[in-house]
């Protein structure tokens, strides 16, 4: 099963806004242009959201809802950069985030090393490392695949964090209304509450011919969304640059033989998922050891795929270190990217 996790920054132009000017802390604040009230918000704060404001509405008809709001002006460039934070602590924790917008991605860490890869205390180290580096507060949502936690992430915003997990997820999660269905917009929504479907649990209840019979191929959609089963990849536009397996022990291993027969599992795991990857080239391959103090060692070269090399690679390390007590092992490549790609095709001098 699949770790996905789902990051939304919580009101996130006017956070900033905040953050950079605390006087606005307590008051209705909205984000958007000053101009004889005209044009639309982008955000609002959440004391703002309590009169009905919100992103996307009319600068003048906010101000009806709530003549005390105050309108700042938006600094896209400031949020461009606290966005570049927070995507860069992402790739921190895996090379496989897909952005959905400027404060929102997936994040998939089925194969993160960290926190013994419980994907929860990941999420809450996200969330932390957000907090330190950009002074902002995110929601986080973990589940199972991308659609589920996304739901999750909404559950306890802003500044909360939610999970789903698999066990009676259909029950669970039949409360929802459908407007948390990806891609049911206003047209959709009114077209289901003609016949009556207002909840997951409603949805649950069709049979999946008749959703097709109603709604077309998104009938198939609908039923599976609304049972919690969503396959969908987590497909980062970036490409992935490396591929590792690692194993964390319960207890530290100190004997050679026994260390080996661990990363020839690595290995052989390793192989069968870049079955997925055979269209990639490799750069280099590399061996990740951590020690029982958690300080770690990669050490990376040339080479090809084969066990032999990785165990040539461990050997020699395992050799030099001191402290054997070994608590983590893993091998993995490097692909070769269009960027190295492209410099390895540069003239070598001119
Ligand atoms: P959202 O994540 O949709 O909203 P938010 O972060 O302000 O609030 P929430 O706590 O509910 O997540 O969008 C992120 C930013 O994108 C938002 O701060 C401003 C911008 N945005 C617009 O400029 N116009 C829009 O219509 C929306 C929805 C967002
Ligand atoms: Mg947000």
């Amino acid at each position: 099963m699949r770790k996905i996790i789902h990051i939304d920054m919580d009101y996130f132009f006017a956070q900033v806004e905040e953050r950079d000017n605390p006087s606005l802390r307590d008051r209705p604040v909205g984000i958007g242009g000053i101009t004889n009230g005209r044009g639309v918000l982008c955000t609002s704060n959440y004391i703002a959201r309590k009169f009905g404001v919100k992103s996307a509405m009319p600068t003048a008809l906010a101000l009806k809802l709530c003549p005390n709001l105050v309108l700042v002006k938006p600094q896209f460039q400031k949020y461009k950069e606290t966005s570049d934070v927070i995507f860069q602590i992402f790739s921190e924790f895996s090379d496989l985030v897909q952005p959905l917008s400027i404060d929102e991605a997936f994040i998939d860490v089925t194969d993160c090393s960290l926190f013994n890869n419980d994907a929860i205390k990941i999420a809450q180290e996200i969330r932390i490392q957000i907090l330190k580096r950009t002074g902002l507060t995110a929601s986080a949502g973990v589940s199972y695949n991308k659609f589920l936690a996304k739901i999750a992430s909404d559950i306890f915003k802003p500044n909360g964090m939610a999970v789903i997990r698999a066990e009676n997820v259909a029950s669970n999660i039949a409360h929802f209304p459908i407007s948390k269905m990806p891609g049911v917009g206003k047209v959709m929504e009114k077209r289901m509450l003609a016949h009556g479907i207002k909840t997951f649990g409603e949805l649950q209840q069709f049979k999946k011919l008749n959703l097709i019979n109603l709604f077309g191929d998104y009938g198939v959609r609908l039923f599976d969304y609304s049972r919690g089963i969503d396959h969908r990849e987590v497909s980062s536009s970036r490409i992935r640059k490396s591929l590792s397996v690692e194993r964390t022990f319960s207890n530290n291993i100190e004997d050679e033989s026994e260390l080996l027969i661990k990363l020839e599992g690595c290995f052989l795991e390793m192989q069968e998922r870049l079955k997925k990857h055979h269209d990639r080239f490799t750069k280099n391959i590399f061996v990740k050891i951590k020690n029982s103090d958690f300080s770690q060692t990669t050490i990376e070269a040339r080479g090809s795929i084969e066990f032999s090399e990785f165990k040539y690679l461990f050997k020699t390390r395992f050799q030099e270190i001191e402290n054997k007590a070994i608590r983590l092992v893993g091998t993995g490549v490097r692909f070769i990217t269009n960027e190295n790609k492209f410099q390895l095709e540069l003239p070598i001098s001119s």
